[in-house]
């Protein structure tokens, strides 16, 4: 059967599971250590350098490695998971190896990851879009500074992509850091209609399939006239939204979740299609590209293009 995914202030139960599985995913218990994955980069020789402290990582760290390795190899147009047409296949392949293994540690094989509609606090006044019932003790806690409260005060970050370098770096835990509503670029949430505005594009994509392009999918990463949607939402929280290992806030999971939403949304009213198809379009974004993937197998965007097999959303 497959999951069902609701909106985390809908259901008290979803949100409970959803902070339950990040605690116990985040438990430095993988069997993996810091060094192992520096050697596994030298290895295949990836693009991506690692330094810093020896430790034991979590499940929920490998996490952080794959978004980051991700991001650092680059393609002819953006990287293997952004700024391209697999921007959106690459985040829902992504979400359903999370899910996967939240339902592993909840053992509840119907968990579904929930999502956040950031659009709706987008309509509440500025001042007030960082005080929701969101960023309190009992959901996703702080919105700034230290995130020490309620569950999520209990994840610890462990590896932290060095924006300026672009180094991995595994650091001595340390809680999760927002800066939510103060960055200047994005002072504001996404609007609704914002939203609305990517829903109505017929495209999916198109050349020069980047951060230039005219289409659904460029609309929701938020470049144009960014940043916008996807990106706004990293920005406003900003602290660890912002660089390559922005996983390690579980709220950029509940983005995610909306981002994929959005995009189911526009597959409904516009049909399955993905663009770029076969043998055309920049390399690693095409519709049979295998996508990045450490944990599971790796999908192509035409193996993800209808979800149901794994979940549906409410
Ligand atoms: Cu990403």
């Amino acid at each position: 059967m497959a999951a069902i995914r609701e909106n985390i202030l809908a259901s008290l139960q979803v949100r409970d599971k959803f902070l339950d599985a990040m605690i116990a995913l985040d438990e430095p218990n993988s069997g993996v250590m810091a060094s192992d994955l520096a050697q596994f980069l030298q290895t295949n020789n990836l693009p991506l350098q690692m330094s810093g402290r020896e430790q034991e990582l979590s499940s929920y760290d490998l996490f952080i490695f794959w978004h980051v390795l991700a991001m650092s190899m680059p393609l002819a147009v953006g990287n293997a998971a952004h700024s391209g047409p697999i921007f959106l296949p690459w985040h829902r392949m992504y979400l359903i190896r999370l899910e996967e293994m939240c339902q592993e540690v909840l053992e509840d094989a119907n968990f579904g990851l929930p999502y956040w509609d950031w659009a709706a606090d987008g309509e509440l006044p500025r001042q007030n879009q960082w005080r929701t019932d969101l960023w309190s003790s009992a959901y996703l806690g702080e919105a700034r500074g230290a995130v020490r409260s309620g569950k999520i005060g209990q994840i610890q970050v462990r590896l932290v992509q060095n924006p300026q370098t672009g180094v991995l770096l595994s650091v001595e835990p340390r809680p999760v850091i927002r800066d939510s509503g103060r960055s200047s670029l994005a002072p504001t949430l996404p609007s609704e209609a914002r939203v609305a505005a990517a829903l109505d594009q017929t495209i999916y994509d198109r050349q020069p399939w980047n951060e230039n392009a005219i289409g659904h999918r460029n609309e929701l990463e938020g470049w144009i006239q960014g940043p916008q949607l996807h990106n706004r939402v990293h920005v406003w929280i900003g602290g660890d939204m912002g660089p390559g290992s922005s996983p390690n806030d579980p709220a950029f999971f509940l983005n995610h979740c909306n981002v994929d939403r959005i995009w189911e949304e526009w597959m409904g009213r516009h049909g399955r299609i993905y663009e770029p198809g076969r043998n055309r379009g920049p390399q690693g974004h095409r519709i049979d590209s295998q996508m990045v993937a450490v944990i599971g197998n790796a999908l192509t965007p035409e193996q993800v293009l209808d979800p149901s097999q794994w979940y549906a959303y409410n």
